[in-house]
């Protein structure tokens, strides 16, 4: 029986062949198949973002061996399984452009009057993208500065109405980033309004990386939008001509009203006054303490910067305050040691409305 083991051999050699082939084949098939799944893959993953198309494009060809191809399907799959299944939108994170030097949404001159009441749930409806707590920013562009507007209150409710009434739709023209926060001083003692505007800077930077500060008065109200609500190479004094004045400034140091400050012009002159207790004076010791530092007044012209105040009488606990003339006189003494530095206050409630922030603070008594 010679033929018998070369017959083995030559069965035996055949089945290897056939095993080969079959081992060949399957692994082609796979390679295809895989290959299929990854275009398929590429193709969906295509609707999402660019960048994953191009990774998609430098793995496929480089997966040269099945094996890369397939550890490269696993990944992905598990990728998949993490993507929500609505299609996302084109452009991951649009990067908005700076909004304009000048704003091209202003109006100019505008009617201002006071003779018919204010409905707020009006005012939200006719600012819908104003978000709680009284914030916006524009949509289409990226606002220069990020501001927020600080009024002191204490019992002007029917003052405020107007105030969100009239400021909402004028500073969304003015393209501004900004948030409205509303410093209530707590119980019946006699008002400070500058220690409420420290009480404001401190808590909106809390929320927020606010650059520029307005304080501004709840009753007064601007009569033309480019009288823009941001702050200046200098600080800034905005309410230049009041009706309240015949429409000038009371004298050339006044610096009440409405004024802007950056951080860095407010943190400069160590913030406001703590003790001025009752009405006046505290805006004089501001312009000591910034003419004291080097700075200037920055204003807009007479006509530009037109306002009305509301109408009203004394409000109580808000006597003429009887230090005032003696306080103005030290103001470079004192505020060093009198300021952002040694502000003290408690936080009673904090309130989000939809047209701004209300904080109520207990900021003590003299
Ligand atoms: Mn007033």
């Amino acid at each position: 029986m010679p033929g018998d083991p070369v017959n083995f051999t030559v069965l035996h050699r055949t089945c290897k062949l056939v095993v080969l082939l079959c081992l060949l084949h399957i692994s082609v098939t796979v390679v295809f198949y895989v290959r299929s799944l990854d275009i398929q893959f590429a193709f969906a993953q295509n609707q999402q973002s660019h960048n994953v198309i191009q990774k998609n494009g430098v793995r496929h060809t480089g997966s040269t061996s099945g094996f890369e191809v397939k550890a490269a399907e696993v990944k992905k799959e598990v990728s998949a399984e993490e993507q929500p299944v609505e299609p996302q939108p084109v452009e991951p994170v649009k990067k908005l452009e700076k909004c304009p030097e000048t704003s091209p949404l202003l109006v100019g001159p505008l009617r201002v009057e006071f003779n018919t009441p204010v409905n707020l749930k009006q005012v939200k409806q006719d600012n819908p993208n104003v978000q709680l707590g009284g914030r916006f920013k524009p949509k289409d562009c990226e606002a220069l500065q990020k501001v927020a507007i600080i009024i002191p209150f204490r019992k002007r409710d029917e003052h405020l109405k107007y105030w969100l009434y009239y400021l909402h739709p004028i500073l969304q023209r003015q393209q501004l980033d900004y948030g409205v926060y509303v410093i209530n001083q707590d119980g019946d003692e006699i008002f400070n309004r500058a220690k409420l505007l420290n009480v404001g800077y401190m808590e909106a930077l809390k929320e927020y990386d606010y650059g520029c500060f307005v304080f501004s008065d709840v009753d007064l109200i601007p009569m033309d939008d480019r009288n823009t609500y941001k702050c200046f190479s200098q600080p800034r004094h905005l309410s230049v001509s009041m009706d309240k004045f015949g429409f000038r400034l009371p004298y050339n140091q006044y610096f009440g009203g409405v004024s802007s400050m950056s951080k860095e012009q407010y943190l400069k002159i160590n913030g406001f006054p703590n003790n001025y207790w009752g009405w006046g004076g505290e805006d004089d010791d501001i312009f000591n303490r910034l003419s004291s530092k080097g700075m200037s007044i920055s204003r807009p012209n007479g006509e530009v910067g037109k306002c009305r105040m509301i109408r009203h009488e004394r409000d109580q606990q808000n006597e003429p305050n009887p230090q005032r003339f003696d306080r103005i006189a030290h103001t470079r003494e004192t505020m060093n040691k009198d300021g952002i530095n040694s502000l003290s206050y408690k936080v009673v409630k904090m309130e989000k409305f939809d047209l701004f922030t209300k904080i109520t603070v207990d900021v003590g008594k003299p």
